[in-house]
């Protein structure tokens, strides 16, 4: 292992990747990789402590039950966004409301993120990967002032920065500031994010398909159709598709930008809106899979021009390679 670039000096290497200060983006990241190595450590030692596993015994805004860990995992993020100075307000998945940073310093940062603290709650029981995702947008608010809902509302495409931690069987931080996407490993014996998969690209077509296929004879006839099409020779690689569902969006979605893959979250009876948050989950995966070449739409429209109305909507989601979400928007009509 030779020459390995930490995320920090890959940063300061690369001021033309951030349309704002660098400085800035460095404190956002800062705060990221502070958090999230807490979060790793957590999960590392997770079952031979007690304040890691089990639920909380409380329920979120969405009527999920929530785990130690996801609260866990909240509150370190707060916290380290909330030291940072550039970022005035934050929005989580766990969290009813949006949460306005009240010192001097963070009321003229000009940074708002949203998150999701722990994606893949079911999964932190039995050992599979689980993930964090991020959103960062400008506020719109003058500085100095309160942070608004309006801050939080923005459509995808005003995003400066969006990006994920995966928990897995090593510890990634993947993130794009609007110039390409970059993926940093955890080194354990230091404790830094050294580059490990620079300039990733998603491939344009695979033969991976991502979905709860428990849900699928309640879905739309298209999607139906379009999952036997998967399933049958006449996909273009002659051989039916590969089923992959771990169940963790932040690690479904990871496979497939590197092998190439559809994931798909519709619409179903009993989540007619899909199951998936449009600001904390699916917009800052939707700008990492259009960084990386791929595509993110609901099955009709592209997720990043959706103007969002309410903090924890949800929308369908079909993201992934770019021939595969559009083959699965032609099934649609
Ligand atoms: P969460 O944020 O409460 O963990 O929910 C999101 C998760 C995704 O990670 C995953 O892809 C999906 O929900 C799984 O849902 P289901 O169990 O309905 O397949
Ligand atoms: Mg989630």
């Amino acid at each position: 292992m030779h020459n390995l670039i930490t995320l920090d000096d890959f940063i300061l290497q690369r001021p033309q990747d951030f349309p704002y200060d660098v400085k800035e983006l460095s404190a956002i990241l800062e705060g990221i990789a502070v958090a999230s190595k807490s979060v790793s450590e957590d999960i590392r030692k997770a079952g031979l402590v007690d304040h890691v596993l089990g639920a909380q015994g409380n329920t979120n805004i969405q009527g999920e039950s929530q785990q130690k860990l996801d609260v866990l995992a909240d509150e370190a993020f707060i916290n380290a966004f909330s030291s940072s100075g550039v970022i005035c307000g934050i929005a989580s998945e766990e969290n009813d409301n949006f949460v306005a940073f009240n010192s001097e310093r963070a009321a003229f940062g000009s940074y708002v993120v949203l998150f999701d603290p722990l994606d893949g709650s079911s999964n932190i029981d039995v050992n599979v990967s689980i993930g964090t995702i991020f959103s960062v947008y400008r506020r719109v608010s003058p500085l100095g002032s309160p942070v608004t809902l309006d801050d939080m509302l923005q459509p995808g495409t005003e995003q400066v920065m969006a990006g994920y931690v995966l928990y897995g069987s090593s510890t990634m931080l993947v993130y794009s500031s609007g110039n390409g996407v970059n993926g940093f490993t955890l080194k354990p014996s230091t404790g830094e994010f050294c580059l490990s998969h620079a300039n990733m690209r998603m491939p344009e077509n695979g033969r991976l398909y991502a979905m709860n296929e428990g849900n699928i004879q309640e879905c739309e006839q298209g999607l139906v159709r379009y999952i036997q099409y998967c399933q049958s020779r006449e996909n273009q690689t002659g051989m039916p598709y590969s089923g992959r569902y771990i169940g963790s969006l932040v690690a479904d979605f990871h496979r497939n930008l590197i092998k190439g893959g559809i994931y798909i979250y519709p619409s179903v009876p009993a989540s007619p809106e899909g199951r998936l948050r449009l600001l904390y989950e699916c917009n800052p995966l939707a700008f990492i899979a259009e960084q990386a070449g791929g595509l993110a739409t609901t099955g009709r429209q592209r997720i990043l021009d959706i103007v969002p109305a309410q903090l924890h909507q949800r929308v369908p989601y079909y993201v992934g390679s770019k021939l595969m979400v559009e083959k699965a928007m032609s099934f649609l009509g």
